[in-house]
């Protein structure tokens, strides 16, 4: 049975969710999108991931032909119309339709898209070994370029990290800024545990302010684990106790080895596994 979509201002059945060749979503990747779950049939953090798309749509000068109130009913009732309990929510709102021009003010609406659909979980194993990354050589985008910060359909950076990761048999690709900074993972945040204090790179490094990474945070200030935002560099990782990512799709997966390096003892380390059962609770709760 197919999906309930939402396309611009109503559901639609799948096989009638189609958008223009002229949208300039698809000709530019002109356009911004959310990735969000659906826990227990609560929309997890809506309102944050609701915020960031309408700070991302500011930047690259784009107006969601509805405000933040009327859109966050649109996903709510696509999530009931999909009867989706447990599941992710891929919310995007396209440039539009206008003509084979860059010009983006002579695209008329934004379309909006909501798809809710059930969650493919990477394998528990993975929880359990720990993932096998590396520094790829694609940086992070120049914040004098497309700003990390927005989260824009233009993915080609990041997808250029994924292939490096993939072609040399990693899960994912560690990115840093242009000025040699750890950034960020090609769809996750990143963490280090070095002697028992839990370090993340600032936003301002290159990195999506995620979500997840905002949830981990304070989690981690409520079990009173010491949290330090600070640049960090290849070293750090290397050399650190523990070492996790946290995204939407992820959650909180640890890292045991990078470039050849083993991280820790080589496996999921207390804190990571702390934190992300800290998040199983809290998600579910
Ligand atoms: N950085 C980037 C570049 C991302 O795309 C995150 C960090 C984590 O942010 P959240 O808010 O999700 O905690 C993301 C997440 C996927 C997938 O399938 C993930 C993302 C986008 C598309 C696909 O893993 N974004």
């Amino acid at each position: 049975m197919g999906l309930k979509i939402w396309l611009d201002d109503k559901l639609v059945n799948q096989e009638d969710a189609k958008v223009s060749v002229f949208d300039h979503g698809l000709l530019y990747g002109d356009g911004v999108f959310e990735g969000i779950r659906v826990y227990g049939g609560k929309i997890f953090e809506h309102d944050a991931h609701l915020e960031r798309l309408y700070k991302s749509a500011k930047v690259i000068r784009l107006t969601i032909p509805m405000d933040l109130p009327t859109l966050k009913k649109a996903v709510e009732e696509t999530v009931r119309a999909n009867q989706i309990t447990d599941g992710y929510i891929r919310l995007v709102v396209t440039r539009g339709v206008g003509d084979l021009g860059l010009n983006p003010f002579l695209c008329k609406r934004a379309c909006v898209i909501i798809i809710a659909d059930k969650i493919r979980l990477y394998p528990a194993e993975l929880y359990e070994k720990g993932l096998k990354v590396i520094s790829v050589p694609t940086i992070r985008n120049h914040p004098m370029s497309i700003p990390p910060q927005v989260k824009s359909l233009n993915y080609l950076n990041n997808i250029f990290a994924k292939i490096e990761a993939v072609d040399a048999g990693a899960s994912e690709a560690i990115l840093y800024s242009h000025d040699g900074y750890v950034a960020e993972a090609s769809g996750d945040n990143i963490f280090i545990v070095s002697e028992g204090t839990l370090y993340t790179p600032p936003v301002q490094a290159g990195s999506l302010d995620g979500i997840t990474r905002r949830v981990v945070i304070k989690l981690a200030r409520e079990e009173r684990i010491p949290i330090i935002e600070k640049n960090l560099t290849r070293f750090d990782l290397y050399t650190a106790d523990e070492f996790f990512l946290t995204g939407t799709a992820a959650e909180v997966i640890g890292v045991v080895e990078m470039d050849g390096r083993i991280i820790g003892d080589g496996k999921p380390g207390p804190i990571t596994r702390r934190l992300r059962e800290k998040f199983y609770a809290y998600a579910h709760a």
